[in-house]
């Protein structure tokens, strides 16, 4: 048996790097039946097997695990988006930063394009909610070396929606990797995307990076009771409000002595992170019941 990581998910395979070779791998039955998926990211045993292919034998307990991006064990999730087209929605950019604060694990905003349409409302937005933002153009290069200095020593996954350019920065930060990337215009119509499978790629011993095909507002797989419950504590520009509010468990959307509620009045919250949390407290809401009558049925 050896240990190694998977570097990467195509077609039923897991490609396992063990230090000294990459092998293809299955995954054994079993994990189909606990309803468990290796993922990118995963430390797996592995038995290699005569024909030079092996099977993924056992999975490591994981730091962190994401649906999507499918990838586990990251530091954090660097949010690429765009100000020029395909213009990122702003709904789509805290639901991911949402649910990465549910799992621990960092956020890391990265305005892409900014040769096309600058990206400083959205530094300074998400500046202000606390997450490090860095405006960038693969196109020139342009910030490439802050992007680098915030993924340096980490394992982070790219994401964002697609178009957006998250594969052609990491062709800017390391050109040899040679990563497929697509215009905009080529892409022919509504989910289709240039990158369709998560590959880990190193940009040196200690910077991995995992590029990961682009999300859409469909995705609903995070969407849980979990974060329901915790949907206040994932958005951390309320943090210095939340314990003022008037009543225990108030739900910050139309309470009255909501002190999340006051402080967006007074301009202290962006609106349209307060417009995400609502959407999302929407979309959250009905979860319980849709949960109770899936069970009744079984
Ligand atoms: N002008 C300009 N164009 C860019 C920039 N970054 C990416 N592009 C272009 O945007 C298009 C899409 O880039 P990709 O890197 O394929 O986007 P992606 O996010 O990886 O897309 P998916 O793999 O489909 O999720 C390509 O034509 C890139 O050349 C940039 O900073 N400036
Ligand atoms: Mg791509
Ligand atoms: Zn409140």
């Amino acid at each position: 048996m050896s240990r190694g990581i998977i570097e990467k998910a195509l077609s039923g395979f897991y490609y396992v790097n063990t230090g000294t070779r990459m092998v293809a791998c299955r995954a054994r039955g079993r994990f189909r039946k606990e309803k468990i998926s290796p993922l990118v990211g995963d430390w797996v045993q592995v038995q290699e097997l005569s024909d030079g292919s092996g099977s993924v034998e056992a999975i490591e307990p994981r730091k962190c695990a994401f649906l999507r991006p499918a990838v586990a064990n990251i530091d954090q999730l660097v949010v690429i988006v765009s100000q020029a087209v395909p213009v990122s929605d702003p709904y789509l950019i805290d639901r991911v930063c949402a649910i990465a604060e549910l799992k621990g694990c960092g956020v890391v905003i990265c305005i892409n394009k900014c040769d096309l349409e600058s990206g400083e409302s959205l530094e300074e937005l998400y500046c202000r909610v606390g997450y490090p933002t860095v405006q960038v153009s693969a196109e020139t290069g342009e910030g490439m070396e802050k992007l680098y200095e915030l993924i340096s020593g980490k394992l982070s996954a790219f994401t964002g929606n697609s178009g957006v350019g998250k594969s052609s920065i990491l062709n800017r930060l390391h050109p040899s990797l040679g990563i497929e990337t697509r215009a905009v215009s080529e892409k022919l119509g509504r989910g289709r995307h240039t990158t369709r499978h998560v590959e880990l790629f190193r940009l040196n011993e200690r910077t991995l990076v995992v590029d990961t095909p682009g999300f859409s507002s469909f995705d609903t797989a995070e969407l849980n009771l979990e974060l329901k419950k915790a949907l206040p504590e994932t958005f951390r520009d309320f943090a210095p409000y939340r314990d003022a509010c008037q009543f225990v468990g108030c739900s910050h959307t139309k309470e009255k002595g909501c002190a999340v509620l006051r402080a967006l009045e007074e301009g202290k919250i962006a609106r349209s992170r307060h417009e995400s949390y609502m959407r999302l407290y929407e979309e959250l809401k009905g979860l319980k019941e849709w949960e109770a009558k899936g069970k009744e049925k079984s």
